[in-house]
């Protein structure tokens, strides 16, 4: 299972001058950069299908990729929104599945009517997967930037019998000091708290807010989630579409110091609040294609 490192030769076919374009990336990997009329942008690796920049129109960056991810084949890179499947956990495969491990191939690419950018990438069961899960599936995630940046998720069952699956984007919102931002919109939520084995627990009808490790998973949440003073005057907007749930990870200053793949004081830039498939796994029928999205937005006071 080793990543592609020719050069991207095979994504050429997708470019698109001026809206998606192959840069050079220090790991070697092929880093493809997708650019918006209003001067959004977004980076991923066909590697994990994995995102790790989303600039707004203004250039700020709005996802957290730590200073010291690691671009290795088969490890996942810290930060930016790394796609989980087809389990989160805990469960009998590697934690968080394989998909973000592994290498993923364009199938497509487009400027659409409304001028927004679309790129997808497929990922689809192969021997080294079925070793791990014995299940036939292609994973298509496509991202379509404008002023607003979406992600959709499909999974399609390309074998006989039914599966279950779990799936998130496990997105690291860059906020600018952890200690002050506030989600509202989980208030009264029941939550499985990872840090007391998963224990069923009731948020109070306060709004969330980050104090030494948090990881949780929120069960049937609404389908807004705003991130509430990210920056001075705005807040983060989460749109889902079929996610039902959502974990918010922030792994504190204790955590965060023993991982050896984030700057120890990275945690307080950001937040996790990952669109997630978790409590009930999705189960899937033959020929059958679950679709799930995410678009996010700035909002401004
Ligand atoms: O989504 C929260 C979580 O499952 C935490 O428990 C923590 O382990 C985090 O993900 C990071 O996981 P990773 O496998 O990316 O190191």
């Amino acid at each position: 299972m080793t990543a592609r490192t020719d050069g991207g030769e095979r994504l050429r076919e997708f470019l698109i001058p001026n809206h998606v374009e192959l840069r050079d990336h220090a790991s070697g990997w092929p880093l493809l950069h997708l650019a918006h009329a209003s001067g959004a942008s977004v980076e991923v690796f066909p590697y994990g299908a994995h995102v790790v920049s989303w600039r707004t129109a203004d250039g700020r960056e709005r996802l957290l990729l730590s200073r010291k991810a690691v671009y290795e084949p088969g490890k996942a890179i810290r930060g930016g929104i790394p796609v989980i499947f087809p389990q989160f956990g805990p469960g009998p495969i590697v934690t968080h599945g394989f998909a973000r491990n592994r290498e993923w191939h364009v199938v497509a690419s487009s400027v659409t009517a409304h001028g927004e950018v679309s790129l997808t990438l497929a990922l689809e069961s192969d021997q080294a997967t079925r070793a791990i899960w014995p299940h036939e599936f292609s994973l298509q995630l496509e991202i379509r930037l404008g002023e607003r940046f979406t992600i959709l998720l499909r999974t399609t069952n390309r074998g006989a019998a039914s599966f279950e699956f779990q799936s998130a984007l496990h997105t690291y919102f860059h906020v600018e000091d952890i200690a002050r931002i506030k989600i509202p919109a989980l208030a009264g939520h029941d939550y499985l708290d990872v840090t007391r084995s998963r224990e069923r627990t009731k948020q109070p009808n306060l709004p969330v807010q980050i104090e030494g490790e948090v990881d949780r998973v929120y069960l049937g949440v609404p389908r807004k989630v705003t991130i509430v003073d990210s920056a001075p005057g705005e807040r983060i907007a989460i749109e889902t579409r079929d996610f039902l749930d959502a974990t918010v990870w922030n792994p504190g200053p204790e955590k965060a110091a023993k991982l050896s793949d984030l700057d120890p004081n990275e945690y307080k830039q950001f937040v996790c609040v990952e669109a997630a498939n978790v409590a009930a796994p999705i189960h899937l029928g033959p020929g059958s294609t679950h679709l799930a999205e995410q678009t996010v937005t700035i909002e401004r006071d």
